[in-house]
């Protein structure tokens, strides 16, 4: 590897050392005293090995990267003992340690496999019996016949559009191995599928900010960076974070962790921040941010009261809002009362968001007073009418008129995925092209329970009407439905109406285990690829450390012979095998560099180099600048060119659930409406969580050893424990009319009295017959509708539970015990 003093050099992010005022060893240093970062000792010669166990004479090291971040693997005689984090990363995450046990897990699928009623009976099978019955090992030749022979059969029976190739899910990094790319393209290529459009991620404000800032540049960035934030802002008001944890994870990949050490060097240079969380989450008390402990889902009324009382007070920036914004009149005759009776002050929002009003007036004063960036996360538009704190938060921004301004204005993803508000640019690297889809028929991703439960039915979507299709096949790769969707019983019916569902997965997943065909696929450590991520700066050649586990194939061989069945093998790989594939991708991303004045090394010096660093993009950017200095001559992809707090588009769609404004409208389910909290008193919070990526690595060290009595954590406060007799350590269940789940109670006063949290991702160990799940998947019991008939995202935060101790012996989790096998089929 290189010297430290090259990558002390290299990292000597200016950033860091202007608004620190400290040399990059001290930044270092001091991070490190704080016990956040194991990172310095990374960057010393020897000692990364010395932290390191497995480490022996005659193991090799290879570089590889990862969505949790960049290291090295060592490998001893074909298998990977130890990992060290990257050198140029200062703050690397733990849970990169994970990956010496995961690879070979028990959990891993050694070879193809088939569902024994399937097998035996075909269409005759009992398709609830999926997840439950035992599997039959199978060839790799004899389980992609099967494959092909049901993907021919059904296709001519019933059309194209009856495939599902949605296939949504994180996958692993990596430019070229792109399950959900992959197999789109394979499908495309042998005659279309249904597809799914947006995320889970940001799927309200997706489709809601181009509406009103004709882009989603506010998502993606470039957002305005730390060091500016650090140099100009008097205050950042986060609405959802801080998260320190989200912050270890990028899509793609992660070189380097950016967030943490951003956010507490912003801190150091002086910027305050108030975090506005039903949960007190520790990194913003590692900030000093000031905690406003708001009722889940009410940040809409908090946004709109902070703007009344900027009006009211003489403080509302009209200037910036003749100039730049369209529709002020009417959100201004909305936030009096002036349309519909009602001032939206700060005494009216008192009662909905339980904040105080002197509280609500005090945080209004403060953010007119000086600079202050508002940053808002995704989680707040998971929630029922989602786009609405999105679309007030632009609006409070707008209100404020410092958008454009160094240190004012708003950003979307600051706290929610590593590496956004950084300096990077000009690079950019394709993957394979999933290819033309010649059926046209995409539903909004979160929509996949009701689409195979009501085939034939439209829906509202974005100003136009979807009309879900009859879905007789699913083939799903580099995604875990069986955590990620709501209402797992609800998922559990809708799963029972295809014919055959094939799923790529490396691990016995909930979802792999509720397929009819199942083909065991590689890790990223037993291919090769290439790691890059527009939000980091580094590109890292991932190398194959160890050869594939049990009968494991990469999703490309998978789908390539798949494709040969189809006669499509040339066309779907470009007779490219796995290395020309890599210097494909490398070579067309050099270009679009060079386009940029990115200059490249060849292909073979960097795989030889091991990693390229792309140079700091401009330091100083600040979001909207140009537009602020002369919005005539930047017109933003509006229909009015401008930033739209009214949106004519929008209205005139004629939604109830989603006006031309942003609004303070009730969730279905929120802790302010009276005739549910009855049944269900509090508001479930499934954040995403600190030890694992959603369900990937629940199957390892980490997050296995933070379980509660074997089950995941809910924490709770502890009047609300000690209400129903709750003590820490003990089993309780949470329930609905939806659901139920085991959890392993812990007790604190970081989240507020009346809200429960349990992170997103723990494996499922359901159990049909009571609607129960023994291991604590939250998904057992959040909604399933969509976020707004104009976006259609997932809603899970709007949700509300009861909960009470678990009497009695509690049954064991066998989320992690592989399916029963059996040899053949019974005859
Ligand atoms: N209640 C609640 N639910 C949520 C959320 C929430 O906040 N609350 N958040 C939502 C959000 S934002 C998201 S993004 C989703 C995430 O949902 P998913 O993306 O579905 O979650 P993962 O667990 O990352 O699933 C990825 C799967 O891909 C597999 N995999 C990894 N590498 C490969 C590969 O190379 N090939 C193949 N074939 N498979 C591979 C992994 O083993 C894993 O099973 O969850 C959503 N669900
Ligand atoms: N470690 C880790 N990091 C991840 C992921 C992961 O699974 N694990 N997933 C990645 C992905 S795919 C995504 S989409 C992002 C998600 O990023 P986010 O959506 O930002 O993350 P969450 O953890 O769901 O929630 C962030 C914060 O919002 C707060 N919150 C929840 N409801 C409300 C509310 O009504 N009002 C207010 N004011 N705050 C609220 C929560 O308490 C939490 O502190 O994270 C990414 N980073
Ligand atoms: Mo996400």
């Amino acid at each position: 590897m290189r010297s430290i003093d090259r990558f002390a050099n290299k990292f000597a992010d200016k950033t860091l050392d202007k608004v620190s005022g400290m040399t990059r060893r001290q930044v270092l240093r001091s991070s490190l005293a704080a016990g956040v970062s194991a990172g310095l000792a990374a960057l010393l010669p020897g000692a990364a090995a010395a932290q390191t166990s497995g480490a022996t004479a005659g193991s090799v090291r290879v570089l590889t990267n990862s969505h949790w971040g960049a290291f090295e693997a060592i490998v001893s005689e074909g298998r990977l003992t130890g990992v060290i984090p990257f050198a140029a990363d200062t703050h690397p995450s733990p849970m990169i340690q994970n990956f010496p046990a995961l690879v070979t897990d028990r959990t891993r699928i050694a070879q193809p496999m088939v569902r024994e009623g399937w097998l035996r009976r075909r269409l005759d099978s009992d398709r609830t019996a999926r997840g439950s019955e035992p599997f039959v090992a199978v060839g790799w030749d004899e389980a992609l016949d099967l494959v092909a022979e049901e993907l021919t059969r059904i296709r001519a029976a019933y059309g194209h559009e009856s495939v599902f190739g949605g296939s949504y899910g994180w996958g692993s990094a990596g430019r070229f191995h792109v399950s959900d790319n992959l197999t789109n393209r394979f499908l495309a290529l042998t005659g279309g599928y249904t597809g799914s459009v947006g995320n889970y991620s940001y799927g309200a404000g997706m489709v809601l900010l181009p509406r009103v800032l004709g882009s989603n540049q506010a998502i993606s960035g470039p957002l305005t960076n730390w060091s500016v934030i650090a140099e100009h802002s008097d205050l950042v008001v986060l609405f959802g974070g801080a998260a320190f944890k989200n912050g270890q994870i990028s899509w793609g990949g992660t070189g380097a962790h950016t967030t943490e050490p951003a956010m507490r060097a912003a801190h150091a240079a002086g910027v305050k921040f108030v975090s506005v969380n039903p949960v007190r989450e520790d990194d913003a008390e590692t900030v000093g941010a000031d905690w406003l402990k708001i009722r889940p889902n009410t940040d809409t009324a908090l946004m709109l009261a902070l703007c009344h009382e900027l009006l009211s007070g003489g403080k509302a920036d009209e200037a910036f809002l003749a100039r730049c914004t369209v529709g002020w009149e009417r959100v201004k005759a909305y936030l009096t009362g002036e349309s519909d009776g009602v001032a939206k002050s700060a005494d009216w929002a008192a009662t909905i968001t339980q904040i105080p009003a002197e509280e609500i007036r005090a945080l209004a004063a403060r953010m007119a007073r000086g600079r202050t960036m508002i940053m808002t996360a995704w989680s707040l538009q998971r929630a029922d009418h989602g786009e609405q704190p999105w679309w007030a938060t632009i609006l409070l921004a707008s209100v404020l008129g410092q958008i454009g301004l160094p240190g004012g204005g708003f950003g979307f993803s600051y706290t929610s995925t590593n590496g956004v508000g950084m300096p990077v640019g000009g690079h950019s690297f394709p993957s394979p092209r999933r290819g033309r889809n010649p059926v046209k028929r995409d539903i909004p991703v979160a929509r996949v329970a009701d689409m195979l439960l009501q085939p034939g039915e439209t829906v509202d979507f974005n100003g136009r009407e979807v009309t879900y299709p009859e879905i007789r096949y699913i083939h799903w790769a580099g995604g875990n439905p069986f955590h990620h969707h709501q209402d797992l019983n609800r998922l559990s019916r809708a799963w029972a109406v295809p014919e055959t569902i094939v799923v790529q997965e490396p691990w016995w997943t909930a979802t792999a285990r509720r397929a009819d065909i199942v083909l065991p696929v590689t890790t990223t450590l037993e291919r090769n690829d290439i790691g890059a991520s527009v939000r980091d700066r580094w590109v890292v050649a991932m190398k194959q450390a160890i050869a594939p586990v049990g009968q494991a194939r990469n999703d490309f061989d998978i789908l390539a012979d798949l494709a040969e069945r189809f006669d499509q093998r040339a066309a779907f790989t470009e007779d490219r095998n796995e290395m020309q594939w890599l210097r494909h991708i490398w070579d067309r991303g050099r270009q679009r560099g060079a386009r940029s004045g990115l200059t490249m090394p060849d292909f073979d010096t960097f795989w030889a180099e091991g990693a390229f660093e792309v140079p700091a993009g401009n330091e100083d950017f600040v979001f909207l600048a140009d537009f602020r200095a002369d919005p005539e001559g930047n017109r933003l992809r509006t229909p009015s060119g401008r930033i739209e707090l009214f949106s004519e588009t929008i209205s005139g769609f004629g939604y109830a659930d989603c006006p031309g404004h942003p609004a303070w409208l009730e969730p279905r389910e929120w802790l302010g409406a009276a005739a549910q909290t009855q049944a269900a008193p509090l508001h479930l919070i499934s954040s995403h969580p600190r030890l694992r990526l959603h369900s990937q690595m629940d199957n390892a060290p980490l997050a296995r050893a933070a379980k509660i009595a074997g089950r995941e954590p809910v924490m709770i406060h502890p009047e609300d424990a000690a209400a129903r007799g709750i003590e820490a350590g003990e089993v309780v269940e949470i329930f609905n009319a939806r659901g139920r789940l085991l959890a392993g109670a812990t007790l604190t006063e970081r989240v507020r009295p009346g809200v429960i949290v349990v992170y997103e991702g723990a494996w499922l160990d359901r159990d049909p017959e009571r609607g129960l799940d023994r291991h604590g998947n939250p998904n057992m019991v959040t909604a399933d509708h969509g976020t707004s008939s104009l976006t259609q995202g997932c809603a899970a935060q709007s949700c509300l539970v009861q909960l009470r101790r678990h009497d009695g012996p509690a049954p064991p989790v066998r989320a992690f015990e592989p399916p029963a096998t059996v040899r053949s089929p019974a005859p």
